[in-house]
Formats: C-alpha cells, structure tokens, sequence
C-alpha cells in the first residue's frame, strides 16, 4: 500500500447504505434495532433520516408497505436478522401480494457459519426463505455492490407490477471499508423507475369498441388505479362516459363516495346485471368472486355470468386468471386511462337511459334505508350509531386518513363511511390480514401529516397495539378508535362445556383500552354513546394528540365473519 493509499479517505458499508437510499430519495426507515444493524438506525438518524423505531418489526413492515403505496417509492423496513426478519416477513408477504412497493432490509448473521449451519447467533438461510414470498430478493456481500443492490432492490419493488422485495445484509458488510471516492462512484441513483408502460393501440380499440357495444356498462376501480396517482384522468374517464362504477374498499375516494355515478349503494344489482365490465386495477380475485357465480349473475357457484370483461393491468399474466377477458388492456394505469380519453373524445354516447334508471332507483332506495338505520340511537351503541359519528368526522375532515381493520368493524365502516379523497382508505387489503392498524396508522401520519383514524376492531387492534407507545413517542395525530364488542365478531359466545375457559372468540369483558394509551401520555377516553364518541373525535383532530377512544359496542350486534359469511367452513354435524 502506498502512502497515498493509506491516507485517503474511506467509506463503510453503514454509511454506503444510507448514502445509497438517500441518492434515490429515500429518506425515512422503518424498523427495530438490534446486531448487526443497530448502528446503521443511528447513523442513518445523524445523516438526517427519520428513523421511525417499533416495537415489533411486523408493524414496521406493514408502515414501510403502507408507506410505499402512498407515495409510490419503496417503504424501508430495517431488521435484525432471523426472528427479526422473520417478524418482518409477514408484511413483506403482504405487500407483495397486494402490490404495494417495500424493500426489507435485514442484517443476516456471518455467510460461512449460516452455510454450513454451525450455529451461528441467530443463523439463518434468510435469502432462501424469502424468495417465494416476495417478488425479488438479493443478497450484497461486498461493499462496493451496496449501490447495484439497492438500486436493483428499487427497482423491482416499483416496477411493472410493485410488489416487496428483500435484501439481505449480512453482518461483516457494514463494516467493510473502501475509499471513499470509489464508494460515492459505486451508488446508482435510479433513472426512471417506474417507467411508464404504453399500451398497444389496438388493444385501446379493442377496449373501445366492446365498451361502445355495452348497454348496461359498469366501471370497477381497484387499488391499483388509487396506488396510479391519475386520478383526474380516471375522474375524467368515468365522468366523460357516464358509466356507473364501484369502487373496490381501497378505490373509495378516488372519485367521492357520493358521487352520482357511484353504485356502490347496489353492488349486488350491479354486479349482476352488468353486461359489459371495465375492471381498472382490479384484480377479480375472491373479493369479486373470481368474475363468476352467483354474485356475476351465474346459475351456480362457478358459473359464468355472461359478462364481457375489459380489463386495465400492468400485468400480462393477471388476464384470464379467473374468466375470459375479452379485451385485455396491458400496460401503466395512467396511461391506459389517457389513452382510453383519447379515444372516447368529447361526444362519447352515454349509457341507455333505462340501465341508469335502473341503477339509480335501487341505488337511493338502499340508500333511504341506509340513512333510517343510522339515524337510530340504540343503547347500548352499536356499530351503526358508532359509524354514524365517524362518517360525519369523515365528512367534515376529508383530509384525515382512515385505517381500518376488523370483521364487522371493517364492513360497516368499508359501507358506511364515505371517503371524499384519493388513497385515503388503507385497510385490510387482498387477504384481509389483521395486524395493519397501528403500523399503517404511523405510517400514514408520518408520511402524509395529516390526521390518522383508525377503526378498529377490538380483536384488530390486539394484533398491534403496543404500537400506541410508538405513536406517543412520535407524538403523531393519530386517533384510534376500538369498537369494543367483548370479542371477535360478537361477545356473546359461550363454553358449550360449562368450563372455566370463556369461548375462544370472546375477551375479558369490559377491557379499558383507553387506559393503555394513557400509560404512555396520550389521551385515553371511554366512551358509550354517540355523543361521547363524537365529542373525543373531534377533540382529537382539534388537538392533534394522540388518543385512544375504548368506544363500547353491543356485544350482541356483530355477525360471524361479518360479510364473509359464506366463506367460513362449519362443521356439517350441527347440534
Ligand atoms: C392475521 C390474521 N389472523 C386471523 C384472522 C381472522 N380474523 C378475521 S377478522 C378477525 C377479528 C374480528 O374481530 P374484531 O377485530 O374484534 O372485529 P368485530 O367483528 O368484532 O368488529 C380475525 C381474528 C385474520 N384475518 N388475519
Ligand atoms: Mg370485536
């Protein structure tokens, strides 16, 4: 080595890591420190980061998945590495499976000792066991391929279709030197990462036409179109052809929920009737019942409706996955929807008069009966009196966020309470996970400033309240609300045997979740009516602190499951 060599300045993989993220402008991290990347959290907070600490990595991934479906750059979730990263791959598996763009970034123990399973501290083969749930994973094992790992790392979580990807760090990377010069030419700073995708001009026909031929059309509108950010130009297109659409739970708000052409008040009348459908970044999974069926119109369970379907995907291999897609429409949402505009041109005919009769009839009666229910004031409170206050806070506060998850929580709340604004409904997505509430709540909070609510069942929250500390330590305007109805779905199950166990769906009846948020200085409120309930919200939006509000629900309202019902096996020998 000569003189030269030993006087020049040098770099470490810590510091490449963090220069590397914020060269792509990332500059918050999610996670929850511990070896070997405890002092990447601190260093990463000294460079000017937001460094967002959890108390377990699973809401750290869900904030780090939420976040990158708000802003469509990928959320950081930082482990340690095998409970750890373990802890952060349920998130991981979720945010690919519904498409939003994460990277976890877990230290890994040392590769020699892993490979031949000597036992090393927390050892684990973390890269094998991360593949086949997520959409890539990489491991970096110099320091000089830090930059290509987190811009590849970039690029896959928000390309194409967005999805999660890991990247493994193992431990002796981070403190791996290299000059300092040749480090900072090592880093990539991703040029166009998302690059849009065109779609063919005869498919945009194809599309046209069959949509031309409808006579009783229909628009769905998934996440996908609200994770697209064009949401004048899918305004433009539902509002210029005059079609009636629903918009699927996260899509609520893309257009407001009171708009004219929202069928959402008769999804079931839609959904069968509709002769030609136009799905926009919906996938029809499950929750669309796979296009057929019952719910399509069809004889049977699997049976076709008769519907023709256009659909609008980023991805080729999502057409025909359940039914025939007559005209399959490939390519960015965005550009799809302006090249659609462009077809359609200004005197586009609307849809026959009789269909949009149809529509609006059954749409206002089921609305009128909507709005009898929630004018009652039942006691004790149940879920539609409870929701009657927080569609009314909606309303007056159109920015705020609302986090949902729950069984009934979660339903009435998705059908009840109107959204005004884009992406601002996050909830429990593709699998109907429960565990997303607080980490997306903090997540939502730090990312957008605005004011978080969070309904919550109380069986929900369970999965990741100890995340309130993180929320009073940030000291974020979040404002949880758990309907508390003694359990899952209802509070009133007993032991058939007439042992000391209560039934497995039911909790300590009463619980104050109030309390557990005034053990760490945030406001704490029980509350029993629809007043009360009303009163604590406002409060918390006015004051911006960070409160829980233990709203008692009768324990008697709820049903199994909620809505999906008939999707829960029981036993055939019923007593
Ligand atoms: C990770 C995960 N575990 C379990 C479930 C099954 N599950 C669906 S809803 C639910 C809780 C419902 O109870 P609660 O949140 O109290 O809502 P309620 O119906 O009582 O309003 C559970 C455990 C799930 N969806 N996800
Ligand atoms: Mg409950």
């Amino acid at each position: 080595m000569t003189t030269d060599a030993q006087s020049q300045e040098l770099t470490d993989g810590f510091q490449l890591v963090i220069d590397a993220l914020k060269l792509n402008g990332i500059n918050t991290i999610f996670g929850l420190p511990g070896i070997p990347i405890t002092d990447l959290t601190r260093r990463a907070q000294a460079e000017g980061m937001r460094v967002i600490s959890f108390r377990h990595e699973q809401n750290a991934g869900n904030a780090a998945a939420i976040a990158g479906y708000m802003t469509q750059k990928p959320g950081i979730c930082l482990t340690v590495s095998a409970p750890g990263f373990l802890n952060g791959l349920t998130a991981l598996s979720n945010a690919t499976t519904n498409c939003f763009p994460m990277i976890l970034i877990s230290g890994s123990s040392e590769r020699e000792i892993v490979d031949l399973q000597q036992g090393d501290y927390e050892e684990m083969d973390q890269l094998a066991i991360a593949k086949p749930l997520c959409k890539a994973a990489f491991r970096v094992l110099h320091a000089e391929d830090i930059g290509v790992g987190i811009a590849r790392a970039i690029r896959a979580a928000v390309s194409g279709r967005p999805g999660g990807v890991y990247l493994d760090l193992p431990a002796k990377l981070f403190a791996q030197t290299m000059d300092a010069e040749a480090g900072k030419k090592s880093l990539i700073k991703v040029v166009d990462p998302a690059p849009r995708q065109i779609p063919a001009q005869d498919a945009v026909q194809r599309a046209l036409e069959l949509l031309k031929r409808a006579t009783r059309p229909l628009i769905l509108l998934g996440k996908g179109a609200a994770y697209a950010q064009a949401d004048a130009d899918i305004r433009a297109l539902i509002e210029r052809t005059g079609i009636p659409y629903l918009p699927m739970s996260m899509a609520k708000g893309l257009l407001p929920d009171t708009h004219e052409q929202s069928a959402a008040a008769t999804r079931s009348y839609v959904l069968a009737e509709a002769d030609v459908v136009m799905l926009v970044g919906a996938r029809l999974n499950w929750l669309l019942s796979h296009g057929k069926g019952k719910t399509w119109g069809g004889k049977d369970h699997k049976d076709w409706g008769g519907q023709r379907f256009i659909q609008i995907d980023i991805s080729p291999q999502e057409m025909d996955s359940n039914v025939r897609i007559d005209a399959p429409l490939v390519g960015d949402i965005g550009s799809c929807v302006s090249a659609l505009l462009a077809g359609i041109g200004s005197n586009w005919a609307k849809p026959p008069a009789d269909w949009l009769r149809a529509v609006a009839e059954r749409k206002n009666k089921n609305l009128a009966k909507m709005a009898e229910t929630l004018a009652k004031d039942p006691t004790p409170m149940n879920f539609h009196s409870a929701l009657n206050v927080v569609r009314d806070i909606i309303k007056a506060n159109p920015d705020a966020i609302l986090v949902n998850e729950g069984a009934n929580a979660l339903d009435f709340t998705r059908s009840i309470v109107d959204m005004y604004q884009p992406r601002k409904r996050l909830d429990v997505g593709t699998w109907g996970i429960m565990g997303i509430g607080m980490g997306y709540s903090v997540a939502a909070a730090v990312v957008s400033g605005q004011p978080v609510i969070a309904i919550e069942g109380d069986s929900a929250f369970g999965f990741s309240g100890m995340e309130v500390e993180t929320i009073c330590r940030y000291n974020l305007p979040v404002c949880v609300v758990i309907f508390n109805n003694n359990g899952v779905y209802r509070g009133t199950d007993v032991n058939p045997t007439g042992g000391p166990d209560v039934a497995p769906t039911v909790f300590v009846k009463g619980a104050r979740y109030d309390k557990l948020m005034q053990a760490f200085g945030g406001v704490g409120v029980h509350a029993t009516t629809p007043a009360e309930l009303r009163r604590a919200m406002e409060e918390a939006i006015r004051s911006r602190k960070p409160t829980l509000i233990n709203a008692v629900i009768d324990e008697t309202a709820g049903t199994e499951s909620g809505r999906i019902t008939s999707l829960n096996p029981q036993s055939a020998k019923k007593k």
